[in-house]
């Protein structure tokens, strides 16, 4: 029947227009990735879109795609992104059948909109910025423009089908041919610039790489306390006292994890009540006297027991040290600004009080984490850490810069989205094993334990509780330091069937952790954690 025949051919035609429009957008992103190793890696289409996705998600979405991608949140995006910008091409590519025009000039108008998230991320590098963008939308139209042009065959030209030509519905053989070419050869290309792209963008990041394998990290002047055998316990399934870097937890909005070169690294110091502005090199800061500490970091996005949690040795310079040295006065001595601002290379900012910073804790400008300089995804070459302060208010990651100033002239990236300006951490336990609805054997001991922390106050006392019973007391591993969790073990008698074991802390002070519970935002969650375990 004819009509079938025209719908087959109409069909094919749309599949090879969508088609069109995807081979489109794969170039239009492949020599933006290529044009983006060359300018900048992280001006990039696909990175520059997602941060600024990133950067406007409402707090309770990224909230709700930390809790369920995990760190796999940053992936889950970037596909989010691919598949959108697949979807659209592939109907620019459709409506190019139309008015060939309007497919290449729809290209181009994605073009503009990665070009202006490119200058407005807040590490944009300037105008080059919009480059891998705008090429990689021309490369992308012309793609779309001549590809259509194989579709789109005159009506006089398709009277002359050879073949199955038919009605001037579908590409005439030549046509087709002509198409299936020029398709092929676009593939081969556009996966060629960005296999190139990716290359030198790798390129750039082993300049990075070697600045660091040439780090020597100098002995502390002075060292961290050997870590007491009796704060360590040998259960199975309970935290390590100290995380080994790969089993850390990672949180940031970089979609690149920034690849800093240390010879040409600098951090600068400036602001209100600094006296002497000063600029260090890495070097210069290696040649401090270094102070090596152990001390638990803790995300204010972490659930209650949940994993945004971890201890590492740290080594860097105090960071009062420097701010002395700079001139600065913590306002209770009459210093004129309360609140210390760090800025990454990426654009992030992170603002901590001054008080805090300067109160004689261990705030650190950490080079080194667990023995070897900081890991990539932890923030080489330099990074905060400021024992008791959540991740977001202190832990600045690629730190470039060090500003005083005032809470109420400056919110940093995250109070900005109705985060807290001031977010110490909340006493919390967490119950590392049994692990939620494991089964157990009735009549037998099974050993419940965890970790404890309330950094920076410490942890006196950790009570289980097994359904809603008595509060029992847990027994406590051996107190490292204030600024460090610590372990504790319940040896609990079983009777048969199903029982919630409940665990709770209480901070150094006495104060003992709320059960009220809390969401994440704006402060931090709080609340008991629990688990269910059968026992058969
Ligand atoms: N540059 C930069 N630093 C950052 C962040 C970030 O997104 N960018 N995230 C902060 C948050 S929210 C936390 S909890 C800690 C996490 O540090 P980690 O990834 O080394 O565990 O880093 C902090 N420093
Ligand atoms: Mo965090």
């Amino acid at each position: 029947m004819p009509s079938v025949r025209i719908n087959r051919r109409t069909v094919e035609r749309g599949a090879l227009a969508a088609t069109s429009g995807l081979l489109a957008g794969f170039t239009a992103l492949a020599v933006g990735e290529l044009v983006a190793s060359l300018v900048r890696p992280q001006a990039g289409p696909v990175t520059v879109v997602g941060g600024v996705a990133i950067d406007r998600t409402p707090a309770g979405l990224k909230d709700y795609a930390i809790r369920t991608f995990g760190e796999s949140d940053k992936l889950v995006l970037q596909l989010g992104i691919l598949a959108t910008i697949g979807v659209l091409a592939a109907l620019l590519g459709l409506s190019a059948l139309r008015h060939r025009r309007t497919g290449a000039a729809g290209v181009l108008a994605f073009g503009a909109v990665g070009a202006v998230a490119a200058l407005t991320r807040p590490n944009s590098g300037g105008m080059g910025d919009v480059l891998p963008s705008l090429l990689g939308a021309a490369a992308g139209a012309a793609v779309l423009h001549l590809l259509v042009g194989h579709l789109t065959v005159a009506p006089a030209a398709s009277g002359h089908g050879e073949g199955e030509g038919g009605p001037a519905v579908g590409p005439t053989g030549r046509n087709r041919r002509g198409f299936l070419i020029g398709a092929g050869v676009t593939a081969v290309a556009a996966t060629g610039a960005g296999v190139l792209g990716r290359t030198l963008t790798g390129r750039a990041g082993q300049g990075a790489a070697a600045s660091r394998a040439a780090v020597k990290l100098p002995t502390p002047a002075s060292p961290a306390a050997a870590v007491p055998p009796r704060a360590v316990l040998r259960i199975p399934g309970i935290s390590a006292f100290t995380t080994p870097d790969k089993d850390f937890y990672r949180v940031d909005t970089a979609l690149v994890v920034p690849k800093v070169d240390a010879g040409t690294w600098r951090l600068r110091i400036h602001g209100k009540g600094v006296t002497r502005p000063r600029t260090y090199t890495y070097q210069e800061l290696l040649g401090q006297p270094l102070i090596e500490r152990d001390i638990t970091l803790t995300c204010v996005s972490n659930e209650v027991g949940g994993p945004y949690v971890g201890s590492a040795r740290w080594l860097g310079v105090r960071l009062a040290d420097l701010l002395e040295e700079a001139g600065v006065t913590p306002p209770s001595r009459g210093g004129r600004a309360d609140q210390l601002v760090a800025r990454s290379v990426d654009g992030m900012t992170l603002g901590s009080p001054v008080e805090d910073v300067m109160d004689g804790r261990d705030a650190l400008l950490a080079l080194g984490m667990n023995g070897e300089p900081l890991p990539f995804d932890h923030g080489f070459p330099v990074r905060m850490v400021v024992p008791g302060l959540y991740g977001y208010v202190s832990a600045c990651k690629w730190i470039q810069d060090i500003e005083l100033t005032t809470f109420d002239s400056y919110d940093p990236y995250w109070v900005k989205r109705n985060w807290a300006r001031r977010a110490p951490i909340k006493t919390q336990a967490r119950i590392d094993t049994p692990k939620p609805f494991a089964r157990t054997t009735a009549g037998t001991v099974t050993v419940v334990a965890g970790v404890a922390w309330a950094q920076h106050r410490g942890i006196q006392r950790v009570e289980v509780r097994v359904d809603d019973g008595p509060w029992q007391e847990a027994e406590l591993a051996e107190q490292a330091t204030t600024d460090t969790w610590r372990q504790w073990s319940f040896r609990w008698k079983t009777t048969p069937g199903g029982h919630n074991l409940t665990v709770r802390a209480t901070d150094g002070p006495g104060q003992v952790q709320t059960d009220q519970r809390a969401r994440t935002i704006p402060d931090g969650a709080s609340g008991r954690h629990s688990v269910f375990v059968t026992a058969t």
